[in-house]
Protein backbone atom coordinates (compact mmCIF):
# COMPACT_ATOMS: atom_id res chain seq x y z
CA UNK A 1 0.00 0.00 0.00
CA UNK A 2 1.60 3.21 -1.03
CA UNK A 3 1.95 5.45 2.20
CA UNK A 4 0.51 8.89 1.70
CA UNK A 5 -0.99 11.66 4.04
CA UNK A 6 -3.33 12.68 0.37
CA UNK A 7 -4.65 9.41 -0.50
CA UNK A 8 -7.04 9.45 -3.59
CA UNK A 9 -9.11 6.76 -1.86
CA UNK A 10 -9.30 6.05 2.55
CA UNK A 11 -10.81 2.99 3.68
CA UNK A 12 -12.22 3.48 7.07
CA UNK A 13 -12.60 -0.02 8.96
CA UNK A 14 -14.87 -0.27 12.39
CA UNK A 15 -11.95 -2.48 14.35
CA UNK A 16 -8.59 -4.33 13.26
CA UNK A 17 -10.86 -7.45 13.12
CA UNK A 18 -12.41 -6.14 9.79
CA UNK A 19 -8.87 -5.92 7.85
CA UNK A 20 -9.05 -9.66 6.63
CA UNK A 21 -11.75 -8.75 4.66
CA UNK A 22 -11.48 -5.31 3.87
CA UNK A 23 -8.10 -5.86 2.87
CA UNK A 24 -9.48 -7.30 -0.43
CA UNK A 25 -10.75 -3.59 -1.10
CA UNK A 26 -7.14 -2.30 -0.67
CA UNK A 27 -5.55 -5.23 -2.95
CA UNK A 28 -8.03 -4.09 -5.92
CA UNK A 29 -6.97 -0.69 -5.17
CA UNK A 30 -3.42 -1.62 -5.21
CA UNK A 31 -4.33 -3.73 -8.87
CA UNK A 32 -5.18 -0.34 -9.96
CA UNK A 33 -2.58 1.62 -8.67
CA UNK A 34 -4.78 3.81 -6.50
CA UNK A 35 -3.02 5.60 -3.44
CA UNK A 36 -5.28 4.63 -0.58
CA UNK A 37 -4.82 3.97 3.39
CA UNK A 38 -6.55 2.03 5.61
CA UNK A 39 -7.60 3.44 8.90
CA UNK A 40 -8.64 1.43 11.93
CA UNK A 41 -11.54 3.96 13.55
CA UNK A 42 -14.94 3.59 14.97
CA UNK A 43 -18.40 4.79 14.45
CA UNK A 44 -19.03 4.01 18.51
CA UNK A 45 -15.65 3.58 19.85
CA UNK A 46 -14.03 6.61 18.71
CA UNK A 47 -16.27 8.85 17.31
CA UNK A 48 -15.01 11.74 17.64
CA UNK A 49 -11.67 10.75 15.94
CA UNK A 50 -13.53 9.11 13.12
CA UNK A 51 -14.79 12.19 12.37
CA UNK A 52 -11.81 14.75 12.52
CA UNK A 53 -10.07 12.37 10.21
CA UNK A 54 -12.69 11.95 7.31
CA UNK A 55 -12.51 16.18 7.80
CA UNK A 56 -8.96 15.97 7.83
CA UNK A 57 -8.80 13.47 4.22
CA UNK A 58 -11.94 15.36 2.53
CA UNK A 59 -9.80 18.75 3.19
CA UNK A 60 -6.30 17.02 2.07
CA UNK A 61 -8.35 16.14 -1.21
CA UNK A 62 -9.40 11.98 -0.85
CA UNK A 63 -11.78 11.35 -3.39
CA UNK A 64 -14.07 8.42 -2.31
CA UNK A 65 -14.13 7.03 0.98
CA UNK A 66 -14.56 3.28 1.94
CA UNK A 67 -16.47 2.31 5.29
CA UNK A 68 -16.49 -1.58 6.63
CA UNK A 69 -17.96 -2.58 9.86
CA UNK A 70 -19.83 -5.39 11.10
CA UNK A 71 -22.98 -5.54 13.89
CA UNK A 72 -24.51 -2.09 14.19
CA UNK A 73 -22.75 -0.83 11.03
CA UNK A 74 -22.64 3.23 11.64
CA UNK A 75 -19.19 4.20 9.88
CA UNK A 76 -20.33 4.63 6.42
CA UNK A 77 -23.20 6.83 7.69
CA UNK A 78 -20.73 8.98 10.42
CA UNK A 79 -18.56 9.32 7.49
CA UNK A 80 -21.21 10.38 5.03
CA UNK A 81 -22.39 12.86 7.41
CA UNK A 82 -19.57 14.88 7.68
CA UNK A 83 -18.19 14.92 4.36
CA UNK A 84 -19.17 15.23 0.67
CA UNK A 85 -17.48 12.91 -0.96
CA UNK A 86 -19.22 9.24 -2.19
CA UNK A 87 -19.19 7.10 0.43
CA UNK A 88 -19.19 2.72 -0.19
CA UNK A 89 -20.48 1.02 2.75
CA UNK A 90 -19.38 -2.59 2.79
CA UNK A 91 -21.28 -4.48 5.79
CA UNK A 92 -19.26 -7.59 7.01
CA UNK A 93 -21.03 -11.04 8.76
CA UNK A 94 -19.25 -9.52 12.52
CA UNK A 95 -22.40 -10.73 14.78
CA UNK A 96 -24.71 -13.90 14.98
CA UNK A 97 -26.93 -11.66 12.26
CA UNK A 98 -24.14 -13.09 9.80
CA UNK A 99 -24.29 -9.36 8.46
CA UNK A 100 -27.83 -8.86 7.94
CA UNK A 101 -27.23 -6.33 10.90
CA UNK A 102 -24.80 -4.67 9.00
CA UNK A 103 -26.04 -4.71 5.64
CA UNK A 104 -29.33 -3.09 6.96
CA UNK A 105 -27.85 -0.50 9.03
CA UNK A 106 -25.27 0.47 6.31
CA UNK A 107 -28.18 0.59 3.63
CA UNK A 108 -31.08 2.11 5.22
CA UNK A 109 -29.38 5.71 5.01
CA UNK A 110 -32.47 8.50 5.48
CA UNK A 111 -33.25 10.55 2.83
CA UNK A 112 -30.49 13.33 2.25
CA UNK A 113 -27.35 11.24 3.58
CA UNK A 114 -26.69 8.94 0.86
CA UNK A 115 -24.22 5.82 1.24
CA UNK A 116 -23.95 3.31 -1.61
CA UNK A 117 -23.71 0.45 -0.18
CA UNK A 118 -22.21 -3.45 -1.41
CA UNK A 119 -22.62 -6.93 -0.99
CA UNK A 120 -21.92 -8.86 2.52
CA UNK A 121 -18.18 -9.35 3.20
CA UNK A 122 -15.37 -10.08 0.80
CA UNK A 123 -17.63 -9.68 -2.68
CA UNK A 124 -18.32 -6.32 -1.01
CA UNK A 125 -14.66 -4.92 -0.44
CA UNK A 126 -13.50 -6.12 -3.74
CA UNK A 127 -16.60 -4.30 -5.44
CA UNK A 128 -16.27 -1.46 -3.04
CA UNK A 129 -13.09 -1.36 -4.78
CA UNK A 130 -14.24 -1.21 -7.96
CA UNK A 131 -16.92 1.39 -7.42
CA UNK A 132 -14.26 3.58 -6.45
CA UNK A 133 -12.17 3.18 -9.35
CA UNK A 134 -15.07 3.45 -11.33
CA UNK A 135 -15.86 7.15 -9.43
CA UNK A 136 -12.76 8.29 -10.12
CA UNK A 137 -12.22 6.68 -13.74
CA UNK A 138 -15.35 9.43 -14.71
CA UNK A 139 -12.19 11.78 -14.98
CA UNK A 140 -9.58 9.68 -15.92
CA UNK A 141 -9.38 8.10 -19.38
CA UNK A 142 -6.48 5.64 -18.38
CA UNK A 143 -8.52 4.68 -15.06
CA UNK A 144 -11.24 3.55 -17.36
CA UNK A 145 -8.73 1.55 -19.94
CA UNK A 146 -7.60 -0.54 -17.44
CA UNK A 147 -10.91 -1.24 -15.79
CA UNK A 148 -12.31 -2.54 -19.35
CA UNK A 149 -9.19 -4.57 -19.56
CA UNK A 150 -10.24 -5.83 -15.93
CA UNK A 151 -13.43 -6.56 -17.29
CA UNK A 152 -11.90 -8.14 -20.76
CA UNK A 153 -9.38 -10.82 -18.31
CA UNK A 154 -12.60 -11.53 -16.46
CA UNK A 155 -14.56 -12.82 -19.89
CA UNK A 156 -11.38 -14.44 -21.29
CA UNK A 157 -11.15 -16.54 -17.17
CA UNK A 158 -15.40 -17.38 -17.92
CA UNK A 159 -14.34 -18.68 -21.12
CA UNK A 160 -11.42 -20.62 -20.15
CA UNK A 161 -13.32 -22.38 -17.83
CA UNK A 162 -16.38 -23.10 -19.71
CA UNK A 163 -13.29 -24.87 -22.42
CA UNK A 164 -12.11 -26.89 -19.64
CA UNK A 165 -15.70 -27.88 -18.46
CA UNK A 166 -16.38 -29.05 -22.03
CA UNK A 167 -13.54 -30.85 -22.49
CA UNK A 168 -13.56 -32.54 -19.31
CA UNK A 169 -17.34 -33.50 -20.17
CA UNK A 170 -16.00 -34.76 -23.51
CA UNK A 171 -13.37 -37.21 -22.07
CA UNK A 172 -14.19 -40.28 -21.05
CA UNK A 173 -15.06 -40.02 -17.92
CA UNK A 174 -17.77 -37.56 -18.41
CA UNK A 175 -17.22 -36.58 -14.70
CA UNK A 176 -19.15 -33.84 -13.94
CA UNK A 177 -22.68 -33.75 -14.04
CA UNK A 178 -22.55 -36.84 -16.18
CA UNK A 179 -25.89 -38.38 -17.24
CA UNK A 180 -27.13 -34.92 -16.35
CA UNK A 181 -27.83 -34.02 -20.01
CA UNK A 182 -26.03 -31.61 -21.90
CA UNK A 183 -24.55 -28.44 -21.07
CA UNK A 184 -25.11 -25.53 -23.15
CA UNK A 185 -24.21 -23.59 -25.41
C1 LIG B 1 -17.89 -3.31 14.48
O1 LIG B 1 -18.00 -4.34 15.40
C2 LIG B 1 -16.59 -3.56 13.76
O2 LIG B 1 -16.62 -2.99 12.49
C3 LIG B 1 -16.48 -5.05 13.73
O3 LIG B 1 -16.98 -5.58 12.51
C4 LIG B 1 -17.39 -5.49 14.88
C5 LIG B 1 -16.69 -6.25 15.96
O4 LIG B 1 -15.57 -5.54 16.40
P1 LIG B 1 -14.53 -6.20 17.41
O5 LIG B 1 -15.30 -6.52 18.67
O6 LIG B 1 -13.97 -7.43 16.73
O7 LIG B 1 -13.45 -5.16 17.64
O8 LIG B 1 -17.89 -2.05 15.07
Amino acid sequence: MAETSNPTVVIFMGSDSDWPVMGKASQVLDEFGVVHLAIVSSAHRSHDRTVRMARTFTRRGTRVFIAGAGAAAHLAGALAAVTPRPVIGVPLAASPLAGLDSLLSTAQMPGGVPVACTAIGEAGAKNAALLAVQILALSDRRLEARLLAYRDAMEKDVVRKDAALQRQRRGPSRRVGAGRGKLGP
